[in-house]
């Protein structure tokens, strides 16, 4: 419904304008739109301009190292926001342009400041629970208030994006505005696969800087998998040196550390996933005897997923995570365990064997018993993630592992899980790197995950938040941030705003127009957005 209506957009604009005599939103409700929309927001006509000279972030409450980067970086946006302008429907543009700056009674003058008062000392790393709730009131002298850092950060974005230009004007404006905003689901993922190819740390950091344009808050990083294995292993560097594209396109520990350090300086969780027993051939270019040999007319004819009956695999694995668990300091570990090829490993003749011997009747009974001894692997430090077949498959899972849904039958997958008790994050609608042939982030925009489940006996609460998923096996540097972007913010939004009962044609306009600006002000920051709507352009106004 909302992809077509997107598509007849400019027809609605037309009718709208020529017949239908609305009184419209009131002006400048399409500009300096926050992106994803905040819960509570009022705007006055009432504005200010910017002046780079005057204006300044003052702190109120605790500082820290965190919001000290944060000032800086925010003060750097705010001296080149001078070179954003927006496109304005012609309405928009005749009635800015009958006011001027010094006559008018609504113009307010120079914006002093915005004091940040965070009301709690910073909390060292971001985590699944973390607060990001935080107030905003916009008039000559600001305040941004939170409990958390995390919340001053994403009340910083929020400041940056009020501000806009208007034709006429040669200042940049922003109107007295009061916002209170919170997220609607604590866990909003991307998920990048830097094995299928290997991604550029500068690209990771682009990554994470568009991240923090649509408060999105865990990259979910699928480090290795069948294809390269680009992790620099201090106790094992064999794996990469062999199993690595090339023995520099790798992660070092300086890498991991400066990504994960510029992710908690934006409130982004950095979420290691090392994918087992399945998807793991470049594992095995340094340890074969780690994979399961198959079989097929009594002949070995290549390697399959890990050998769960062999000590050396749970050897290795515990050693290896024990240190990725030293550089990723997030308390969820991802253990993967998707798409295990079980014909494999019920063609092994010396499995079939483990298997009767242990009374097992099915090879999924052989990835539960795979589960069971790895996560006890991960100790204390970290709780698992999984992807769903392990739950699907019957591993006893602890009860605070969470469960990541992405077949594509979707929303219905979650309700056992939920049933039993975990929380889960849904990712089945929203692949990023299957395009379908058109501009795409409104069919991202449609789906709700927790609105998809009808019946009432859950807990909906454990539905933390979603992903989208950039699946690498068609995505490098040269694509990565384009096809990632906007569609990942439409999931951006989706997780974070208040639903509305149904998405009506003015509210369907809305966000489109909201998009473009989002779009808009993503490429003036760096980041090569695709256009969202088709047709348009986004002016550089030079003063
Ligand atoms: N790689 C890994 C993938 C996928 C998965 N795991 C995948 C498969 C099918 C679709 C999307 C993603 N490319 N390691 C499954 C989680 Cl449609």
């Amino acid at each position: 419904m909302l992809r077509r209506i997107v598509i007849f957009n400019a027809f609605c604009v037309f009718f709208a304008a020529s017949y239908i005599v609305v009184p419209g939103p009131a002006y400048p409700a399409t500009k300096g739109e926050i992106w994803p929309k905040p819960q509570q927001e009022t705007k006055e006509w009432t504005y200010y301009k910017l002046s780079p000279a005057v204006f300044k972030f003052t702190v109120k409450g605790k500082t820290c190292d965190i919001l000290k980067a944060a000032i800086e970086r925010y003060t750097s946006v705010l001296r080149t926001t001078h070179h954003i302008a927006w496109k304005h429907t012609k309405k928009t543009w005749k009635k800015v342009e009958s006011r001027s700056t010094a006559a008018d009674p609504d113009f307010k003058g120079a914006l002093q400041e915005l004091q940040i008062n965070l009301l709690a000392p910073c909390e060292v790393y971001p985590h699944l629970e973390m607060n990001e709730k935080y107030s905003l009131k916009v008039s000559g002298i600001s305040k941004l208030e939170s409990d958390s850092i995390w919340g001053i950060l994403r009340g910083m974005e929020s400041f940056a994006q009020l501000f806009y230009m208007a034709k006429g004007y040669k200042d940049v404006l922003i109107n007295a505005t009061q916002i209170v905003d919170f997220p609607r689901y604590t866990y909003r993922g991307l998920l990048i696969d830097t094995s299928r190819h290997y991604i550029t740390v500068a690209n990771i950091l682009k990554t994470l800087d568009a991240m923090e344009m649509n408060k999105m808050n865990v990259l979910h990083w699928h480090i290795v998998d069948d294809q390269s294995f680009p992790y620099q292993s201090e106790k094992f560097p064999q794996l990469s040196l062999q199993g690595a594209y090339d023995p520099s396109m790798v992660y070092t520990k300086t890498n991991i550390i400066q990504i994960v350090s510029y992710a908690r300086d934006r409130g982004i969780r950095v979420l290691p996933e090392f994918d087992v027993p399945g998807h793991t051939r470049s594992w095995g270019v340094a340890y074969p005897s780690i994979l399961t040999k198959c079989y097929q007319y009594g002949q070995v004819v290549g390697l399959g997923p890990m050998d769960p009956t062999n000590n050396v695999t749970y050897k290795l694995i515990g050693d290896l995570f024990r240190e990725v668990q030293e550089r990723f300091p997030d308390k969820y570990f991802h253990l993967g365990g998707d798409e295990v090829a079980m014909e494999c490993w019920s063609s092994n003749p010396d499995l079939i064997n483990f298997m009767s011997e242990h009374n097992m009747t099915k090879p999924s009974e052989l990835h539960a018993y795979f589960m069971t001894k790895v996560i006890p692997l991960l100790g204390q430090k970290s709780k698992p993630i999984v992807w769903q077949e392990v739950f699907d498959e019957g591993v006893k899972l602890p009860s605070d592992t969470i469960v990541q849904v992405w077949k594509t039958v979707g929303a219905q997958d979650m309700i056992p899980i939920l049933e039993a008790g975990h929380k889960v994050v849904y990712s089945s609608s929203w692949y990023l790197d299957k395009l379908d042939g058109g501009d795409g982030w409104s069919k991202f925009y449609t789906v709700d995950p927790r609105q998809q489940i009808t019946t009432d006996v859950l807990d909906l609460n454990n539905i933390v938040g979603g992903e989208a998923c950039m699946w690498g096996e068609v995505v490098d540097d040269t694509n990565l941030i384009s096809r990632t972007w906007p569609r990942a913010s439409a999931v951006a939004e989706i997780l974070w705003r208040a639903p509305e009962p149904q998405y009506s044609l003015s509210s369907v306009m809305d966000i489109t127009t909201r998009m473009e600006e989002q779009v808009c002000r993503m490429n003036h920051r760096g980041i090569q957005a695709q256009p969202p709507n088709g047709p348009g352009f986004c002016p550089i106004e030079t003063l």
